[in-house]
């Protein structure tokens, strides 16, 4: 891993059972606060079409992962990652994953629950518009909100948090199905811009194409459903993004994600 995603560390006292996230968008946010907030953790990744991987992941309390062991609190693990977002945040005081304003607080705590427990068809039928649409207001709502309260920074409640790193993975899925963005606000828009280029966040992703070369992180199921290729990917543009326009599903040659995708395109189509 790079000098940015650093925060894996073999004496950490937080040990983290997850998926490769490329395929786990669950155990992706807590990589992503991990890696944002320079938490130290280790890292125990699985394969859930590997037997062994699979053995794992179904050894733990909810037989899913992300968990998140802590010595000291005993032997179970914390085993969801909304739980384990306000385990991290209750034991780091100090770092802003939640809002500091009560009022900001409560929207993130309540955007960041809807997606918990809503957004199945996003999830499991990638083709429901409304879903997109839901999203796009909701990162509206916490942009507008969090400028009227007068907080800055460019992402949902100003600097990155909880709900940042809940929402990312949503940002792939509308990437590499090529959903219609064209409905998102101005505001909306420049979240989504911002995620792109974080840093941490695109480290996190260049990994996941590296992760994509070794086969133990294969779930095949999920590998070559675009037997199109990209332009498939694509078809309804103009009406995309450039961003999704200039990505590809599959493993960029020079290894070099950032100057790959998130070097160019970060302006918006003209329509
Ligand atoms: N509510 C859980 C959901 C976790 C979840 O669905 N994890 C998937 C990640 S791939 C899993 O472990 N799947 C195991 C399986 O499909 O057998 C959380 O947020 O932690």
């Amino acid at each position: 891993m790079s000098a940015i995603v650093s925060s894996r560390d073999p004496n950490a006292e937080y040990l983290l059972i997850g998926a490769y996230i490329r395929y786990s968008s669950w155990t992706a946010r807590i990589v992503a606060i991990l890696e944002h907030f320079k938490i130290p953790y280790r890292f125990s990744q699985h394969n859930k079409a590997d037997p062994n991987g699979l053995q794992t992941i179904h050894s733990q309390p909810a037989r899913l992962v992300p968990t998140l062991t802590v010595p000291s609190l005993g032997p179970n693990p914390i085993h969801d990652s909304l739980a384990i977002t306000e385990f991290l945040a209750e034991s780091h005081p100090d770092l802003p994953l939640w809002p500091a304003s009560r009022r900001l607080r409560a929207l993130a705590r309540s955007l960041v629950a809807e997606f918990h427990s809503g957004f199945g068809n996003l999830r499991n039928n990638y083709h429901t518009n409304y879903e997109v649409a839901r999203f796009l207001e909701c990162v509206d709502l916490a942009r507008r909100e969090t400028l009227e309260v007068g907080v800055e920074g460019p992402y949902l409640f100003g600097s990155f948090g909880a709900a940042d790193a809940f929402y990312w993975p949503v940002l792939w899925r509308l990437r590499t199905y090529g959903f219609d963005l064209s409905a998102a606000s101005p505001l909306a828009r420049e979240w989504i811009v911002a995620m792109w280029k974080d840093p941490v966040l695109v480290e996190l992703g260049r990994q996941m194409f590296i992760d994509a070369e070794n086969p133990e992180t294969r779930v095949p199921e999920y590998e070559g459903i675009f037997p199109g290729g990209a332009e498939m990917i694509h078809q309804n543009e103009p009406r995309h993004l450039n961003i999704l326009r200039s990505t590809d599903y599959r493993i960029p040659q020079d290894r070099d994600l950032a100057q790959y995708f998130f070097g160019h395109g970060l302006t918006w189509h003209s329509t």
